[in-house]
């Protein structure tokens, strides 16, 4: 399986719980290779570029309020399969459907205050991490436990 790229933030519940470290050492633990991080406040204009998929929902409005709310953690995250993996590691929207275990099952009680966002296409990844980040900001490279994790080579 090769290795590809997800985006992925963690939401200002997660900042304003003081969550990051945690959330940030599972997804390290599970193996994600971080090749961009950084502290942001979204703008108007990202917020309405990330969500315009849900523009004219009732919830878009709250949406893009909230996530302007705090500052947030923006991640570019590989791995192999890393949109799916990262998909099933975040857990359902709902939070009762999120599986203990998912980082939204373990830390969350609520459809909007859910942690984490996570891409749900490599299309949309490539979007969002266009969103959030330029080409620079995002590094290639190769750690030595990459080779223990999965016995292709990334
Ligand atoms: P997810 O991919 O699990 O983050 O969920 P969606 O892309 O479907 O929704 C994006 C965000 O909108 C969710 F994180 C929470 C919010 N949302 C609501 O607040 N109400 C809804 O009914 C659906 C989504």
């Amino acid at each position: 399986m090769a290795w590809e790229r997800t985006f992925a933030m963690l939401k200002p519940d997660t900042v304003q719980r003081a969550l990051i470290g945690p959330v940030l050492t599972r997804l390290e633990a599970k193996g994600f290779r971080i090749a961009a991080l950084k502290l942001i406040q979204v703008s108007p204009d990202q917020a309405a570029r990330h969500y315009a998929v849900h523009e004219g929902k009732p919830f878009y409005q709250r949406l893009v309020q909230y996530i302007r709310s705090s500052p947030v953690v923006v991640l570019v995250l590989e791995a192999p399969d890393a949109v799916a993996q990262l998909r099933r590691y975040v857990g359902a929207t709902k939070p009762n459907e999120a599986e203990p275990g998912t980082i939204r099952g373990d830390y969350g009680l609520d459809i909007s205050n859910n942690l984490i966002h996570a891409s749900d296409s490599p299309e949309n990844a490539a979007l969002e991490t266009a969103v959030y980040f330029t080409p620079d900001e995002i590094l290639d490279y190769r750690r030595s436990a990459d080779g223990w994790l999965v016995e292709e080579q990334a």
